[in-house]
């Protein structure tokens, strides 16, 4: 019977049945992820991170990075992720020493339909190496199943592997241990074809790490996070060619103003706009080795610089309606009267919530799609223990209110009910603030 069934139907009814995550920053809730490597593969965006875990007896190094799998993350929209599930894990790759939990930044690409998936570890022998080195795994899809080859790269040490294939077809690899290394690959995109070259017209003091190699416009970006200060922030370099020499230009992102230590991202083109994947430690704020992804747009100027990207929480894609739209990854927030906090500091997978302590308070939140349907309903789910009533407006932060809702006195969370005015169709900005001073805390808003 499968037989008369389209080949995208069955690919949508396998997606559906994966665990996903939602958009906003950051963009996968339901693990940590750091180092995203983006890239579009079949009109999709995949997204192959590192997956930091905490540490436990006999499972990595407390106080240190302990990442022992790999995951692969897709989606259609840069809003609604799916979570395929481990593709590369440290006890199934031969040469991988297998309780060293160091599976640190992997990259993927595709070339002539197989997809080839770089990744740094400790090897179980030390003749390999003393310390990282990087391998392959290999699959015929995006998502796998992915062989890892039995060695490592021969003559590569280091970490944080990405390779770029140039217009020419000419495949390269890149790595970092303290500098930045380059090389060209072999057809077989499985060994180095030359001596590897130090990237040496980069910065000399402060680390440099996390190589990611693109060209635009015959322009080539070699971009990395690099310690100029005390913590690393996105900077880059350009080149006519793609091993340099190079002339640094600038920086993309400016150091975590809460001191995540890493950075680490990738640069990706979709759908006629450009992306930054990177990552900060939102989910353990206390932590900084337990990091989550996040996206925001990227734009060039006319003469191909890179426009600095400021980090978001609102991210980037529209949010349906109809959906849960977590305000707390707010667009703006009100300098007082408004703050965030987690649902659980004991859980914070469990996601945040906006608290409003007086009627200063307000949050934007942009890129609400109400598409085509009329809404009738808005659903919120909310605490207060005096109770009080929201203002929803739409588009402007004294335009009309198109909702208001009361939330009866309680400290318990309840979900409340309440008219809508009319939304034309469309995708709009809502603006949401108390009617009074009375305080209340919100999860998220809806419609119906
Ligand atoms: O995730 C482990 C290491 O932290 C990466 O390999 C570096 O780039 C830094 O993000």
């Amino acid at each position: 019977m499968l037989q008369n069934v389209k080949p995208w139907l069955l690919t949508a009814l396998a997606l559906s049945a994966l665990p996903s995550a939602h958009a906003q920053n950051p963009f996968i809730t339901n693990q940590f992820t750091a180092d995203p490597t983006a890239r579009v593969f079949g009109g999709r965006v995949y997204v192959y991170p590192s997956h930091d875990i905490p540490a436990a007896p006999g499972r990595g190094r407390a106080g240190w990075f302990v990442m022992e799998d790999y995951h692969v993350f897709s989606s259609a929209n840069l809003t609604d992720w799916t979570d395929h599930g481990v593709i590369v894990t440290q006890n199934k790759v031969p040469w991988v020493k297998p309780d060293s939990y160091s599976m640190w930044a992997p990259d993927c690409i595709q070339r002539n339909g197989k997809y080839y998936f770089y990744f740094p570890s400790a090897p179980r022998d030390t003749a390999i190496s003393k310390g990282f080195t990087i391998g392959v795994a290999v699959a015929d899809k995006p998502t796998g199943p992915f062989v890892p080859q039995p060695l490592p790269i021969k003559n590569v040490r280091g970490i944080d592997p990405n390779v770029f294939i140039d217009k020419d077809g000419q495949a390269y690899l890149y790595w970092s241990q303290g500098n930045i290394y380059g090389a060209r690959l072999k057809p077989n995109m499985l060994e180095l074809a030359e001596e590897p070259k130090t990237l040496g017209e980069l910065p000399t003091k402060g680390l440099k790490e996390g190589p990611y190699v693109f060209e635009r416009k015959g322009i080539y970006y070699l971009t990395y996070p690099h310690v100029a200060n005390k913590t690393e922030r996105l900077e880059y370099a350009t080149s006519t060619s793609p091993l340099g020499p190079f002339t640094v230009k600038g920086v993309i992102m400016d150091e975590s103003p809460t001191g995540c230590w890493t950075n680490h991202h990738s640069l990706l083109q979709f759908n006629n706009q450009w992306y930054l994947f990177y990552h900060h430690n939102d989910l353990s704020p206390k932590f900084d080795k337990n990091r989550s992804i996040r996206i925001d747009s990227l734009s060039f100027a006319a003469d191909g610089s890179i426009r600095k990207v400021t980090p978001t929480l609102r991210g980037v894609g529209l949010t349906d309606a109809r959906q849960k739209i977590q305000l707390d990854r707010y667009s703006r927030l009100s300098p007082q009267g408004a703050a965030i906090a987690f649902l659980d500091t004991a859980n914070t997978f469990q996601g945040w919530k906006t608290v409003f302590t007086d009627a200063e308070g307000w949050v934007q939140y942009n890129g609400v799609a109400f598409g085509p349907q009329k809404v009738k309903t808005i659903v919120l789910r909310s605490a207060s223990a005096a109770g009080a009533t929201l203002l929803i407006r739409l588009d402007n932060p004294t335009g009309p209110v198109v909702a208001e809702v009361t939330v009866p006195k309680g400290s318990a969370w309840q979900e409340v009910k309440a008219p809508v005015g009319a939304i034309r169709p469309g995708t709009h900005t809502l603006f949401v603030a108390p009617k009074s001073a009375a305080g209340m805390e919100v999860d998220w808003v809806r419609f119906e």
